[in-house]
């Protein structure tokens, strides 16, 4: 069974295709076990959702008052207060981004807010990325004399709280710091400098409740604005706010994939966002005590593994094997072999603890904006540290008890493993390639032809996984380095494409030059607020050329985009001048191309057109901030885009290739 996009000459995948195009191997085996034992994943619910409803799927229901649902058709082309579809569309937009944002900013509320408590003794954790400190002191103008590290990192989160929360139209700390002066002047001149993020996230709400805001583009703006506040208040703040308590992170190679849990051992898996409490789990089962234990209790010993973000944050530090993401975490559980899976926040479905309850896995949740009914519930809180050491220690004692009470003859471990680099930060990509100047000398000279970040979620409207790894191969092949974060990165992980080897797989340029360096083609940079890191790249190699972030051969691209949050990843770097490339639609209704009038034959079309696909696509967000919306179902078609869209960079440079 297939099912289709309203208004787009293209498809959405059935069982039979996810299960034939899923390019992992051990996912294939996994959702067939699956469907033989009669347990229920996200493709059987997917199925039942079918048809799923063409108002929604193109923007086109607004429940944000009670006079509503209302539904814009042919019929009825406005709703009740006499919003037409460009508000309506608009307006959904501009709501998911303020959802991802306060997504993004609680998570970054909780870094902050740890590194508060470790300044103040108050948690066990060292500050390791000094160096971040220091920088963000000066970039804040922070005066250091006579403070010492603890006290200038508790002054810099500080400075970070108040991005996140300011009211007043001061300007953003983290925004005058990092941004391109360009930029500054531009957003200054759109008017779309946000105060912070919790302050745009109320204003948005604010503008799209019933009898707000009726002029689409003062919402167009908005989402611009927002966008800003998210990129700097959480997604800047968070990536660094980490890296002061933990470090920054240096490559390491691992192993990845569901083939790294072991029949023998005690599994516990590690999922979520905000890596705090899994850094201190971790530190427990790295313990001599807690070893000795798993082998008291018969185990040879404990694998850890990560999932999602919290996944992606462990194997840029530790190189902690990472199995899957969002849409494998019910696969995970399909092993028979995890004993306990320790969640934190986000991107944690409900169906996870279904799936855990059929194998008898322990669920624990940390954090109390995620709880799940029948899961052990030890929250982490930054503001009551005190009980910090034991939960964690409860934490393992759970998995290691798991472990020697259940029922253990139910495992399917499929012996999928691949080699792989992680720990991209920021620093490592530069010092990998000798200093900026080296990286901007290879892309001057065409070895590198341009920079793709790869990134985002799984979507079941897209066979799982393939269009990630489909996209990603065509590039390199085509002399584009890849940077990824979040979902796509344990895809290409998994797929091998970011161990040193996959250089074979890139064109002559790029494989010399990554053999040469010893590194991969695909730089696995982080979990998703780690996507700061690709865009401080992407600013900071523009200002080595002399050139602006919108003039050079990069490009922003999320294949299966599924969680709110995304929109704010794609429209910062829309903010920054950085096309994007997204791989359906988002719900926004697609112009349908008509023959002309009088045409002779099919290529003469009348290409369709409404207000807002125009300013996402044509020239009205293009003409404010030099970059517009590619979609491309087709993996193949999509790479083909992103190759004609740096070529054109390229060209516009006077840049060989
Ligand atoms: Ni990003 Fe991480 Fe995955 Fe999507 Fe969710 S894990 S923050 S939102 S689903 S990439």
């Amino acid at each position: 069974m297939k099912y289709n996009y309203p208004s787009l000459n293209a498809e959405m995948p059935g069982r039979e295709d996810v299960k034939k195009l899923t390019p992992n191997p051990a996912s294939r085996e996994l959702l067939q076990r699956m469907e033989d034992k009669n347990i229920e994943t996200w493709l059987d619910r997917y199925e039942a959702q079918q048809p799923q409803c063409g108002f929604g799927l193109r923007g086109l229901c607004c429940r944000n008052c009670q006079w509503g649902p209302c539904r814009i058709g042919p019929k009825s082309p406005k709703g009740i207060c006499g919003k037409d579809l460009n508000l309506m569309v608009m307006g959904n937009i501009v709501r998911a981004l303020a959802a991802g944002l306060a997504a993004h900013g609680r998570h970054a509320h909780e870094v902050y807010m740890t590194i508060i408590a470790a300044a103040e003794g108050k948690l066990d954790f060292p500050l390791l990325g000094e160096e971040r400190v220091w920088e963000l002191a000066e970039k804040f103008s922070i005066q250091i004399e006579d403070k010492d590290l603890a006290q200038t990192a508790k002054e810099v989160a500080q400075f970070l709280l108040e991005d996140l929360g300011r009211m007043t139209a001061d300007p953003m700390y983290m925004l005058e710091a990092y941004a391109p002066p360009e930029r500054k002047q531009l957003w200054q001149e759109l008017g779309v400098l946000p105060r912070s993020g919790s302050y745009e996230m109320m204003e948005t709400l604010h503008m799209t409740t019933l009898g707000g805001c009726s002029d689409w583009t003062a919402l167009a703006a908005q989402e611009l604005r927002m966008a800003l506040a998210y990129c700097y208040s959480t997604l800047y703040g968070s990536s660094m706010a980490t890296e002061i308590l933990f470090g920054i992170p240096q490559p390491k190679i691992t192993e990845v994939n569901y083939g790294i849990l072991k029949e023998d051992h005690v599994n516990i898996l590690m999922h979520g966002h905000s890596p705090v409490m899994a850094e201190k789990v971790l530190e427990k089962i790295y313990s001599a005590e807690i070893q000795q234990q798993a082998k008291d209790y018969g185990a040879k010993g404990i694998v850890v593994g990560g999932m999602c973000c919290t996944g992606d944050e462990l194997l840029c530090r530790h190189g902690v094997p990472s199995v899957t993401n969002i849409m494998g975490q019910e696969l995970a559980i399909g092993t028979g072999a995890v004993d306990a899976v320790v969640v934190d926040m986000q991107c944690v479905i409900p169906g996870l603890k279904t799936a855990a309850d059929c194998f008898g896995t322990e669920v624990i949740t940390t954090c109390d904006s995620n709880r799940i009914p029948g899961a052990h519930h030890i929250p982490f809180d930054p503001e009551r540290p005190d009980t910090l050491e034991q939960d964690a220690e409860r934490i393992v004692q759970l998995a290691l008890a798991a472990f020697k009470n259940r029922d253990r003859s139910h495992i399917h471990i499929p012996q999928h493993r691949s080699r792989a680099m992680g720990g991209w930060s920021c620093e490592a990509v530069v010092d990998a390639f000798g200093g900026l100047e080296k990286l901007a000398q290879h892309l001057k000279d065409g070895t590198i032809k341009g920079i793709a970040t790869v990134v985002g979620c799984n979507n079941p409207k897209v066979p799982y996984e393939h269009n990630h790894v489909t996209i990603v191969k065509k590039l390199i092949e085509n002399g584009i380095l890849v940077t990824t974060t979040g979902c796509c990165s344990h895809a290409l992980l998994n797929a091998g494409l970011c161990a040193p080897e996959a250089a074979e797989q890139a064109s002559a340029g790029l494989k010399d030059l990554c053999r040469q360096l010893g590194i991969p083609p695909v730089l696995a940079v982080g979990g998703c607020v780690d996507n700061a890191r690709s865009l401080r790249l992407f600013i900071d190699l523009a200002q080595q050329a002399g050139k602006h972030v919108k003039d050079m051969p990069f490009m922003f691209i999320g294949p299966e985009p599924g969680n709110e949050k995304t929109v704010g990843q794609g429209v910062t770097f829309l903010a920054h001048g950085v096309s994007n490339l997204v791989g359906f639609p988002a719900p926004i209704p697609v112009p349908l191309p008509t023959a002309k009038e009088g045409a002779q034959s099919n290529d003469e079309m009348d290409r369709g057109s409404n207000d807002v696909a125009d300013f996402f696509a044509g020239d009205g967000l293009y003409e404010k901030v030099g970059a517009r919306v590619y979609t491309e179902p087709y993996p193949k078609l999509a790479a083909q885009t992103v190759r004609m869209h740096i070529k054109r960079k390229r060209l516009g440079l006077g840049w060989r290739g």
